[in-house]
C-alpha cells in the first residue's frame, strides 16, 4: 500500500492533520493501535482556544462545535475561601475560550474522515516505522495476524506520549526535558449540572480542585491526589465529600452530585523533546510534548503543531517549497515552550506540594492576591489562558505569520 503521508495515531492530532491534508488534496492513511471506541472512551481536554477553534473550522468540522460549545468569557480563582473572577474578555480585548470536550472534537473528526472515504487502520498491532532518514520511509504493522507495509513520502508521528515514533529516533539525535510532579489529578465525569456557569480553579489547604464542565447538564471535576492513590480507593461519595471541603460555602451548598460516568487518575508532567523533525518523520502533539493540564494547553498545542505541519506539507506538495518543513520544528517549539512555562507556573501557583513549607504557602497566597488585585497581573494570566496568537513574538516586519490553513486550502 502507498500514500503521501502516513499518520501514526488517531487521536485529535492525527485526525485533524488527516482532515486538513485531505481538504488540500493530499492522500493520507492513519494507522491506530486501538479501536475507534477506545479512542473515544478517553475523557480528556475541555477548553479550546480561538486558535484551535479556527483550525477546526479550517478542517471543516466546526459546525457542531459552534452549535453546542459554550463560550466562556472568564473563570474564577478560589483561594483563602474567596472567589475572584478573571474576566478574560475584558482583560484580553475581547478574547474568549470555548468549552467543548476533546471526545466531541474527536467524534466530529472521525465522522468527517469516514465521509471523505480516507483509510484508517484501527487495531493495528506491532506498528513500526522505518527508513525515515532516507527518501522512502515506510510503516509496518500487523492486523488479524497478517503483516502489512505502508510506503509513504512522509510519516507524521501523532501517536501520543507513549507512542512508537519518538521512541524510534536514535537517542543521540534527540534532547528531552522532563519534570514529573509529585501528585496526580483524580477526574470525575457526571450527568449533573455544573456547580457554576464558569470554571473554578481552587487553591485550598487540602489541595487543588477544578470545577469544569462538558455541557449545561454534564460536569467534569478534578481533585489533586497523591500519586500513590488509586481510583478504587475513591468511592463517588468520597470524591464529592472531598470536593465540597475544598470549595467555598456557596459552591459547596449548590453542588449537585450524582453517579460517576467515568473516574480516572492522570499523572502531571512537563515534557518537551527537541527537535520535532527527523528527516521524513515529523512529530506533533503529545508525541513531542506534555504539559500539566492546569492551563488547559495540551490539546491546544497539538492543534497549533498540526496547523503548522499541514501548512508545511501543503506548501511542499502545492508549491514545491520545503521552507515550511525546514522551519516546522523551530516554529512549533517557540510556542510550545511558552505554553510549558505557563502551565508549569499555573501548576505551581494552584497546588499544594508535599513538604511545602509555611513561607512557600504565604508566598503562593501573596502571588494569588497580587494577581486578582492588579490588572497587569490578571492580564498576564488571561492572555496566556486564552492562548497567544500564532505569530506571537515574530520579529516585526519579518517572519510574516504563516498563511492561515484556510487560505492555503482555498488556493
Ligand atoms: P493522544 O490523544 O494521546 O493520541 C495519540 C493516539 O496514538 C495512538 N497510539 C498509537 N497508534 C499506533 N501505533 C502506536 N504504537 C501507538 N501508540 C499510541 C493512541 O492510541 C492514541 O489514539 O495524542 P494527541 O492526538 O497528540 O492529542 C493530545 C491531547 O490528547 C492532549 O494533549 C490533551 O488531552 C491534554 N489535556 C488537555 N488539553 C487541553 O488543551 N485542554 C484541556 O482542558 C486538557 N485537559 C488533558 C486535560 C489531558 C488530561 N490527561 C488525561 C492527561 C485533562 C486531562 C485529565
Ligand atoms: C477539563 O474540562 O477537562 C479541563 C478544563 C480546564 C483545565 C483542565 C481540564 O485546565
Amino acid at each position: 500500500m502507498r500514500t503521501q503521508v502516513a499518520i501514526i495515531g488517531a487521536g485529535p492530532s492525527g485526525l485533524l492533520l488527516g482532515q486538513l491534508l485531505q481538504r488540500a488534496g493530499i492522500d493520507n492513511v492513519i494507522v491506530e493501535r486501538h479501536s475507534a471506541e477506545h479512542v473515544l472512551g478517553r475523557i480528556r481536554a475541555g477548553v479550546l482556544e480561538q486558535v484551535t477553534v479556527d483550525v477546526l473550522d479550517a478542517a471543516g468540522v466546526g459546525q457542531r462545535m459552534h452549535a453546542e460549545g459554550l463560550v466562556h468569557e472568564g473563570f474564577d480563582l478560589l483561594f483563602q475561601g474567596q472567589r475572584h473572577r478573571i474576566d478574560l474578555k475584558h482583560l484580553t480585548g475581547g478574547k474568549t475560550v470555548l468549552v467543548y470536550g476533546q471526545t466531541e472534537v474527536t467524534r466530529d473528526l472521525m465522522a468527517a474522515r469516514r465521509a471523505s472515504g480516507l483509510r484508517t487502520i484501527y487495531e493495528a498491532a506491532d506498528v513500526a516505522i522505518h527508513d525515515f532518514d532516507g527518501p522512502q520511509p515506510c510503516v509496518t504493522y500487523t492486523q488479524d495476524g497478517q503483516s502489512h507495509r505502508l510506503q509513504a513520502d512522509y510519516i507524521a508521528g501523532c501517536d501520543g506520549f507513549h507512542g512508537v515514533c519518538r521512541a524510534s529516533v536514535p537517542r543521540s539525535a534527540i534532547t528531552e526535558y522532563e519534570k514529573v510532579y509529585p501528585f496526580g489529578w483524580l477526574g470525575l465525569l457526571s450527568d449533573t449540572p455544573p456547580v457554576h456557569h464558569e470554571l473554578i480553579y481552587v487553591n485550598s489547604p487540602r489541595g487543588f480542585a477544578l470545577c469544569s464542565m462538558r455541557s449545561r447538564t454534564r460536569s467534569r471535576y478534578y481533585l489533586q491526589v497523591p500519586l500513590s492513590h488509586t481510583v478504587e480507593q475513591w468511592s463517588d461519595q468520597a470524591f464529592w465529600d472531598e470536593l465540597r471541603r475544598r470549595l467555598d460555602p456557596a459552591a459547596a451548598d449548590t453542588l449537585v452530585t450524582g453517579p460517576a460516568l467515568e473516574k480516572s487518575i492522570a499523572p502531571l508532567r512537563s515534557f518537551v523533546s527537541e527537535p520535532m523533525r527527523f528527516g521524513r518523520l515529523l512529530l506533533a502533539g503529545d508525541a513531542a510534548h506534555i504539559v500539566p493540564p492546569t492551563g488547559a494547553k495540551g490539546l491546544n498545542l497539538a492543534a497549533s503543531d498540526v496547523r503548522f505541519l499541514a501548512d508545511a506539507l501543503i506548501e511542499h506538495y502545492h508549491e514545491r517549497s520545503d521552507a515550511g518543513l525546514n522551519a516546522y520544528s523551530q516554529r512549533c517549539l517557540q510556542r510550545i515552550w511558552r505554553a510549558e512555562r505557563f502551565s508549569w507556573w499555573f501548576t505551581h501557583l494552584m497546588h499544594r506540594f508535599p513538604q511545602q513549607d509555611a513561607i512557600a504557602e504565604k508566598l503562593q497566597e501573596a502571588e494569588l492576591d497580587y494577581l486578582v488585585h492588579s490588572e497587569a497581573g490578571a492580564r498576564t494570566l488571561a492572555e496566556n489562558y486564552v492562548g497567544l496568537p500564532l505569530d506571537f513574538g515574530a520579529p516585526r516586519g519579518q517572519a510574516a505569520p504563516p498563511a492561515p490553513a484556510a487560505a492555503l486550502l482555498a488556493r
